[in-house]
């Protein structure tokens, strides 16, 4: 007996490891699922026609791309395609950039080469000696992996790889991801686990992960990562973590990619042993020298460092008596020699200052435009207080014309219901990338601002805060991968419409039946601002409980600084609630363009989306649809509530399209999200309602607790904190 039961366990491990990692995998192979197609797919598709793969390089790269788009083919067609190097063979598709193209296929691909740049590839069918090929190529290998990544999701997507001439370049320089991730693998504001990198085990053991993660990256254009938090520890800077750092940049060089580091600006103190940080004291300047010296013998093509200085109490130059521009351009010097670039962050509010905290950046930085040195860029987030589910694009972006500027989005979900919320965020970044500026004239949009179109900088970039970590399913929430995805494409494109990226992302991710695409891309779309709408309506901000961010907390009001709490954001009083940010107020609507200063100024131009932001208005002032304001906000608060029911009743009729696995856990994590729902709605508009006195409008469910209960919820170990 004892046998049998001994063996019946081991059978129900061996049972459970078979299983797991095969419903598992799923999750894990994020959109660079391939799966089999039908034969009817496969002749609408004209891939049948591919006889083979001729590869021209032998790169690294030229590798990544062949053995990419073999096992690609080979498991979406169902048999193996074969890699020669004979261009004499007729339907195949030849991989090599400019370099090493024949004189017959560079003739026909011609003129392409003008219009794309080294990060390009074209993807064109060709007939050469009389023989049909698809070429994929660019000025270097690199183009030839997107391209190849580029032409595998139209097979993906069951889009016909016929008659193609596909010319595409990124429109940004520097496409990152931010990660928190501190050396003992805690993640600042991760929700997916702890991070990537096994700085115990390396530089000796590459984890897969490693690959697994810079193959995800290029297949959407991603090209830099910077692996260290920005409250950052000196030790990266040691050799004993450069060693380890030189690993990873090796592992990820092929894909692309480029590794950076936070630095911290106390280091030479720290860690070298000085006596001062002061960027303007020579030992201090030489002292960045010799560690970029140091850095860029081990990794030649580093790419920089990106710093968050003299904020929430980090060190900087001011600690010395010297200004952002001293201690960037100090940096900027050490790094030239190499090509590195210098990552400055706008992200600056201070306890000391008075002002509206909206304000702060703009007033420290704007004064220092076109005094950065070329290879510094000013990283700015998208709004002007802190990756919020609703701002109004930062008044930054309208207003250095001389200096580059990046983009800092939040892929993380700091206050966006961490990973447990389905909320689709390239849909934020679209409405942030599409607002007029006006800095130059109308169609001054911050996407050109970033891209350069406007200031013709040589540097341009987008930076997002990973979302990413050791969690099986690499984001937490099986549709947190599309913010991941979402931001790459985005990055590469500004111009990107979110839903063209919903649909690639399904598709790739889950499936092209459109019975699951149509009301699934619908449920992404609306899901944002379902977000908004239950957390903070009608322009409402920073209203999340102390310092985990999660969930609602809008009566805080005993922080130590007074722009860490509620309060200082919604400003409810009996006469009603908002910041007013307009001329009668802060005034920060000047910092905008005159055009976007006087729609914001006035009430009654104001987005109503936006209101409260810059308006602090009465209870009774009377929305566009003729209901008061404290109605109008309580419905908003129970649309958002109906938005995230009908978000569960859409996906529980997906359950025949989607494997059981990832079902069920968006099941369940739908279901957690309206709950959440429910709580954001209850406990925001019972604690408002002390001020506005007046009873909840027909329509409006009633509250299922107290004030006082939502009060009390603690949460001692939320994550990321
Ligand atoms: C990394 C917010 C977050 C912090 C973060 C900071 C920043 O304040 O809550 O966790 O610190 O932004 O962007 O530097």
């Amino acid at each position: 007996m004892k046998y049998i039961i001994k063996a019946f366990f081991k059978l129900s491990i061996l049972l459970f490891l078979v299983s797991w990692p095969a419903s598992a995998q799923k999750d894990y192979k994020l959109w660079l699922q391939y799966e089999k197609k039908t034969s009817s797919q496969i002749i609408s598709g004209y891939i049948s026609n591919i006889k083979g793969i001729v590869v021209l390089e032998n790169t690294e790269t030229s590798k990544i791309a062949t053995n990419e788009l073999q096992t690609a083919l080979s498991d979406m067609l169902g048999s193996k395609i074969q890699v020669t190097v004979k261009t004499e063979e007729n339907n195949t598709i030849i991989l090599g950039s400019k370099s090493v193209l024949s004189p017959e296929i560079e003739k026909v691909i011609g003129s392409d080469f003008d219009l794309i740049n080294d990060e390009g590839f074209i993807i064109k069918t060709v007939s050469v000696k009389n023989k049909n090929h698809i070429i994929i190529t660019g000025k270097k290998d690199i183009g030839v992996l997107y391209g190849v990544y580029s032409f595998l999701r139209l097979i993906q997507m069951n889009k016909p790889v016929k008659n193609l001439r596909i010319v595409d370049a990124p429109k940004t320089n520097i496409r990152i991801l931010n990660h928190w991730d501190n050396l003992d693998r805690t993640v600042e504001r991760g929700y997916a686990g702890f991070s990537l990198w096994n700085w115990q085990k390396l530089p000796g053991f590459i984890d897969q992960r490693y690959i697994d993660y810079a193959r995800a990256n290029a297949s959407i254009g991603i090209n830099g990562t910077v692996l260290t938090n920005v409250n950052a520890n000196a030790l990266i800077l040691t050799p004993q973590y450069l060693e380890k750092v030189e690993a990873l940049a090796s592992v990820f060089r092929p894909y692309g990619i480029k590794v950076y580091l936070t630095a911290r600006f106390s280091a030479p103190i720290e860690i070298g042993g000085l006596k001062t940080a002061d960027p303007k004291e020579a030992d201090v300047a030489n002292w960045w020298k010799n560690k970029a010296k140091e850095i860029y013998n081990r990794i030649p093509d580093f790419g920089g460092f990106l710093v968050k200085a003299n904020s929430e109490g980090q060190p900087g130059p001011q600690n010395y008596g010297r200004d952002h521009v001293d201690g960037a351009n100090m940096l900027a010097d050490a790094v030239a020699p190499f090509g590195g670039v210098i990552m400055w962050r706008a992200f600056v509010y201070s306890e000391h200052d008075a002002n509206d905290r909206a304000k702060q950046a703009y007033a420290e930085f704007v004064p220092y435009d076109g005094k950065f040195k070329d290879n510094v860029i000013v990283q700015v987030k998208n709004g002007a207080i802190d990756f919020q589910p609703r701002e109004p694009f930062h008044p930054m972006f309208g207003a250095m014309p001389k200096t580059p500027l990046m983009m800092e989005f939040q892929i993380t979900q700091e206050y966006l219901g961490f990973s447990t919320h389905l909320v689709f965020l390239p849909k934020l970044f679209q409405e942030v990338l599409e607002a007029d500026t006006y800095q130059k004239g109308k169609g001054t949009t911050v996407s050109k601002v970033i891209d350069g179109s406007f200031t013709k900088t040589k540097l341009t970039g987008i930076a997002g805060v990973s979302n990413v970590g050791n969690d099986l399913n690499w984001t937490g929430h099986p549709f947190a991968q599309v913010n991941w995805y979402g931001f790459g494409r985005l990055a590469w494109n500004p111009n990107l419409d979110s839903e063209v990226i919903a649909d690639e992302w399904l598709r790739c991710t889950f499936s092209n039946d459109e019975n699951f695409i149509n009301p699934i891309k619908k449920m992404m779309i609306e899901s944002r601002e379902a977000a908004v709408n239950y957390m903070t309506p009608l322009g409402l901000h920073h209203i999340m409980d102390t310092g985990h961010h999660y969930g609602p907390g809008p009566w805080v009001s005993n922080l130590s600084r007074p722009e860490w709490n509620p309060v200082y954001y919604h400003k409810a009083d009996k006469n009603g609630i908002g910041f007013d940010r307009s001329k009668t107020g802060t005034n920060a609507t000047a910092q905008y363009a005159p055009e976007v200063e006087k729609l914001f100024d006035n009430v009654e131009t104001c987005p109503e989306k936006d209101l409260l932001w810059f308006h602090h208005l009465s209870w009774d002032y009377k929305l566009k649809n003729g209901q008061t304001l404290w109605n109008g906000m309580a419905l908003k608060y129970q649309e958002g509530v109906n938005q995230v029911k009908n978000m569960q009743n859409i996906w529980n009729k997906t359950e025949k399209y989607v494997d059981e696995e990832r079902f069920k856990e968006v099941q369940m994590l739908l279901e957690i999200q309206y709950k959440e729902a429910k709580w954001w709605r209850d406990a925001c508009l019972l604690y408002f309602q002390q001020y506005s006195g007046k009873e909840l409008p027909a329509g409006v469910e009633k509250p299922s607790q107290s004030l006082d209960y939502f009060k009390s919820l603690k949460f001692p170990f939320a994550p990321g904190n």
